[in-house]
């Protein structure tokens, strides 16, 4: 079969070079959302979907010469990989040409809550400066904190290495530790927010990590104590968040995603010592092509290869007949 027929499936919305990538070789099927799970003859041809959001269990089994599902972001919880994976249908994502990117955001995102720069960005252009004099000073500094990775993988890296620039002391929480960095290692996430002041949050959205940053962790962090989250908002409980940020349990918090995007709770918004950010860490245009590009290449891959290029762990599958 001419890779020109095969017919792939975009359920939503999606970065525009996507499709357009995609349309040089397949022929693309738009829906407007994956539920409901369409159905017409269309659909008993797809056998790709390229997705920037979910992807049910129920659009998988409604398509069956379903072979790949190429996820935009390296964050596939969207994707319910545990079916595909039993059906052996391989998901790709898009790791490594957004960490750098994200790493820069996570640190603009960190001095931002403690500066609280984009008050004083607002204090200037409201005319407060020359009418009420100079800004407040910022009750927190980054100056003699010691940050804590819940999370250490390309991204926490990445974000690791800006931070021994800027002369903190760092640990770090994951299942296993890495070897050869000389990073404290935590083996539980609540013995790191004791031992730290800033827990940066920057492991996937998974069952296990779902509102694992939670009252006892928010408790162990203290009255000094700020959290940056740039991975997923499943991961932080936001109700005892929003507690924590109202009674002095923490003295900030610098948010780029939430539990239930993009809806954020107005009492969140009504805090003073947050910093919100519209899930954008990985959101400049070069870095958003480099995405789009490897969505398209991953599907462009798996037919001419039979292999994706960037598969996720739960699907190491070649192509049958490839
Ligand atoms: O636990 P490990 O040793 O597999 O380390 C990974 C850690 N991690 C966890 N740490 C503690 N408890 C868990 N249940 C848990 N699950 C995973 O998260 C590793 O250090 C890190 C994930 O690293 P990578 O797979 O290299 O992902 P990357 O590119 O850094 O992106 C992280 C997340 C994405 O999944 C999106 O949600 C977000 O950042 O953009």
């Amino acid at each position: 079969m001419s890779a020109t027929r095969i017919r792939v499936l975009v359920p939503g919305k999606i970065n525009q070079r996507v499709i357009d990538r995609l349309a040089e070789r397949f022929e693309v099927v738009r829906i407007e959302s994956a539920d409901p799970v369409p159905v017409s003859a269309q659909m008993q041809d797809v056998r790709a979907i390229a997705v920037s959001g979910r992807v049910p269990a129920a659009l998988m089994d409604a398509l069956p010469q379903l072979e790949i599902i190429a996820n935009f972001g390296v964050g596939y919880d969207g994707v319910e990989v545990g079916h595909a994976a039993a059906k052996g249908i391989t998901v790709s994502n898009t790791p490594d040409v957004l960490t750098e990117e994200v790493a820069d955001t996570a640190i603009g995102l960190l001095l931002n809550t403690l500066r609280q720069l984009p008050q004083a960005e607002q204090w200037l252009r409201r005319g407060r400066w020359s009418r009420e004099g100079a800004f407040p000073l910022s009750p927190l500094s980054l100056r003699g904190r010691t940050v804590g990775l819940y999370g250490l993988g390309r991204i926490g890296l990445a974000i690791a290495k800006r931070l021994e620039a800027f002369g903190v002391s760092i640990a770090y929480h994951t299942r296993s530790p890495r070897e050869g960095l000389a990073y404290a290692y935590h083996p539980t996430l609540a013995g790191l927010a004791a031992a730290v002041d800033t827990l940066v949050v920057i492991v996937p959205g998974t069952e296990v990590t779902q509102r694992t940053v939670n009252d006892e962790v928010l408790s162990a962090l203290g009255s000094n104590g700020v959290l940056i989250n740039v991975g997923r908002g499943s991961t932080v409980d936001e109700p005892a968040l929003i507690k924590a940020l109202r009674t002095g349990v923490i003295a900030g918090a610098g948010l780029d995603v939430f539990e239930n995007e993009p809806q954020v709770p107005e009492a969140l918004m009504a805090l003073p010592n947050v910093s919100l950010l519209p899930h954008v860490a990985s959101a400049s245009v070069a870095t958003r092509n480099a995405m789009a590009d490897l969505v398209a290449d991953n599907i462009a891959a798996w037919f001419e290869t039979g292999k994706a290029l960037t598969p996720v762990p739960e699907t190491p599958f070649t192509r049958r007949g490839a």
